[in-house]
């Protein structure tokens, strides 16, 4: 890691704004080269899965996507948006999932019809017992086409909602949830949202099939939740990236690290001591 990543530090009001809205849109993030380059990977694996069968009508949720190519794992430390990770949960941190997902026209109209809300990680909204619900893991979603209008198959959110453990939403199956809204975003965003924040994906009522990668982040001591087979990354990878990519010394390492364990924070001590606490 060189010192530019110093320069894309999570500076108060954007902190501010994530704690109260759960969420921040980063624009620019990705050159318009790099679209076309990671778009490019993400048509491959879409061709590839609808050779082998899939409908290519429905909607692509593609997990595991990081070993497909070194442009992925670039993603994994991005100069604009590691800073951003580690300013809001601290270094302790690697890459606890990763999706890719393609959103086709669906040839119709968007209906008004209540989409799937959630939080994410499942059975720990369950089994957790706390109010308000641990941060725990936030999501980065890089967008490669352009949602920059309602009714492309937006990712949508209620601000605000994160600390509430439970989103009304309407009884009869049609509307949003009150305070929903589309995040539009334009190609090369990069949109990062706490794990807690309600949001749903969207049906593409436009004709620009909708791709975006997400990358999740969570504490090291929390599982994998795809099969993130990455381990045969490591021996490439620098010891920042390879912290990660789930590397650890030993067990006990993920809950109580030694220095070894977290390059990040020994780079952060030398670099930004504030961030190494
Ligand atoms: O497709 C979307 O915009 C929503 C993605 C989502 O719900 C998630 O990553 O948990």
């Amino acid at each position: 890691m060189n010192q530019d990543y110093l320069s894309h530090r999570l500076t108060e009001a954007e902190r501010r704004a994530f704690n109260e809205t759960g969420y921040l849109v980063l624009e620019d993030v990705l050159s318009p080269d790099r679209i076309t380059a990671l778009t490019a990977l993400a048509d491959g694996i879409h061709a590839r899965e609808v050779a082998e069968g899939f409908d290519p009508r429905k909607g692509l949720f593609y997990p595991n996507f990081i070993p497909e190519s070194p442009l992925f794992q670039e993603l994994v430390d991005h100069v604009r948006v590691l800073p951003k990770v580690w300013g809001i949960l601290g270094w302790n941190i690697y890459l606890y999932h990763a999706h890719l997902i393609v959103t086709p026209p669906s040839g119709e109209p968007v209906s008004d019809k209540t989409s799937g809300w959630h939080q994410d990680s499942g059975r720990v909204n369950a089994e957790i017992e706390s109010h308000p619900r641990p941060r725990l893991s936030l999501k980065v979603a890089y967008f490669l086409s352009d949602t920059g209008e309602p009714g492309r198959g937006n990712f949508w959110v209620v601000p605000g909602s994160h600390l509430a453990d439970t989103l009304d939403r309407p009884a009869s199956g049609v509307g949003q949830p009150d305070g929903a809204v589309p995040v539009l975003a334009s190609p090369g965003s990069a949109v990062l949202f706490d794990r807690r924040l309600w949001h749903a994906g969207t049906p593409n009522g436009s004709d620009v099939t909708r791709k975006v990668l997400f990358y999740g982040y969570g504490y090291r001591w929390l599982r994998t939740k795809d099969d993130m087979t990455v381990q045969s990354l490591w021996e490439q990878s620098d010891p920042v990236r390879r912290q990660l990519l789930g590397w650890g010394v030993n067990s006990n390492g993920f809950y109580s690290p030694t220095d070894e364990d977290v390059p990040l924070r020994v780079w952060l001590r030398e670099h930004s001591p504030d961030d190494a606490k």
